[in-house]
């Protein structure tokens, strides 16, 4: 039987802020973007959720909402540096980590000495370091398996510590929400309603092949979770190799001066999701992928410096190189940065000695 711990920052943008201006601790705080320009809220703090203020809700809504919001930009950095300090704190007990992204982990502590061997008692000191040393707080999960850790932490939110014990995972999941499980949104919500299935005891009353039937892959996978059952390992080396954000265009771009201009808006987006990704991931490479209007796709790509700037000046170059290759009309464009789990890695290469075209 594993002993897992997930780990998930109580509002963790907003928490960062109000770390390094304490002033603003009891008032209404959100992290987002400009309500003039259409920005969108990351986070808001436990103040700020009384008044219905949620993520992804536009800023201008948040503010009819609660007038007083403040609406402080994001500064990726810093909430990166925490995020660092955190995963510090975990290693500590454990190597077996497996980040989610900047606030969120999963320990495996089944093999822990340390507090007596007691998960429960890890998770505990894990929030009282993270206090000392961060002043923000972190909810814990405490279960034999990964998706009831995770929910766990979220039981008892904020500052929460719930444990699901082996011998409470039966009477945890019969009467449990398959809202609450991962993977199931809206949609599957909405599907499982209309068989009658609402919670786990419902699932339980299934066949397995009715479930595969119903919902393919997926099915078993709810089906394993209506019991409890959970195999999946923790993944402690980050397997994501690239990210990347792309855009098919509206009407064919027939030369560079009518292509570069939206590669600001590709850039930021790009950065905007590298961001959010476990922060001890490294980018190794850039690369732009080109679709032109024949269907042919070309990608090329160079190595990163770890000067932004320099890397934007690349990619603009990426670009150019990629088009010259066909010169024809173009419909998609796309930008992405290739990943290594560690910052061992030797980064900057000169881009003329690195740079390759691949077709595809
Ligand atoms: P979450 O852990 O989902 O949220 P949270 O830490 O702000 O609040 P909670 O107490 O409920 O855990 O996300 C972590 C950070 O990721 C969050 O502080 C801001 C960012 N984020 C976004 O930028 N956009 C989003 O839509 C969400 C959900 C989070
Ligand atoms: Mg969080």
């Amino acid at each position: 039987m594993k002993k897992i711990i997930h780990i998930d920052a109580d509002s963790f943008y907003a928490s960062v802020e109000i770390r390094e201006n304490p002033e603003l601790k009891l008032l209404p705080i959100a992290v987002g973007g400009n309500p003039n320009s259409r920005g969108v809220i990351a986070t808001c703090n436990y103040e700020a959720r009384k008044f219905g203020i949620h993520s992804a809700m536009s800023s201008a809504m948040a503010l009819k909402l609660c007038p007083s919001l403040r609406i402080l930009p994001p500064r990726m950095s810093l909430y990166r540096e925490y995020s660092l300090s955190m995963r510090e704190i975990f290693s500590n007990y454990t190597d077996k980590i497996e980040p989610l992204s900047l606030d969120e982990a999963y320990l495996d502590v089944s093999d822990s000495t340390l507090c007596g061997g007691s998960a429960t008692f890890i998770a505990k000191e894990i929030k009282e370091k993270v206090f000392e040393k961060l002043k923000i707080s972190v909810s814990a999960g405490v279960a034999p398996v990964k998706y009831l850790a995770k929910i766990a932490s979220d039981w008892d939110k904020p500052d929460g510590l719930y444990v699901i014990s082996p011998k409470q995972v039966d009477s945890f999941v019969l009467p449990l929400s398959v809202k609450k499980l991962p993977g199931v949104g809206p949609v599957t919500a909405k599907k499982l309603a209309g068989r009658g299935i609402f919670t786990c005891a419902d699932i339980q009353k299934l066949e397995l092949s009715t479930m595969v039937r119903l919902f393919g892959t997926f099915g078993r996978r709810l089906y394993e979770m209506s019991y409890g059952i959970d195999e999946r390992g923790i993944d402690s080396k980050s397997d994501r190799k690239s990210i990347s954000v792309e855009r098919t265009y509206a009407s064919d771009m027939h030369n560079l001066e009518s292509i570069f201009p939206n590669l600001e808006e590709l850039l930021l987006s790009l950065d905007e999701r590298f961001e959010k990704l476990d922060s001890s991931l490294m980018i190794k490479k850039l690369f732009v992928k080109i679709k032109f209007n024949d269907f042919s796709i070309t990608t090329i790509e160079s190595a990163a410096t770890d000067n932004k700037g320099k890397n934007n000046e690349r990619f603009h170059h990426l670009l150019s190189a990629g088009w010259q290759r066909q010169q024809k009309p173009v419909r998609l464009i796309g930008v992405g940065y290739r990943l290594s789990p560690s910052s061992y890695e030797q980064l900057p290469l000169p881009f003329e000695q690195d740079g390759s075209i691949r077709d595809e």
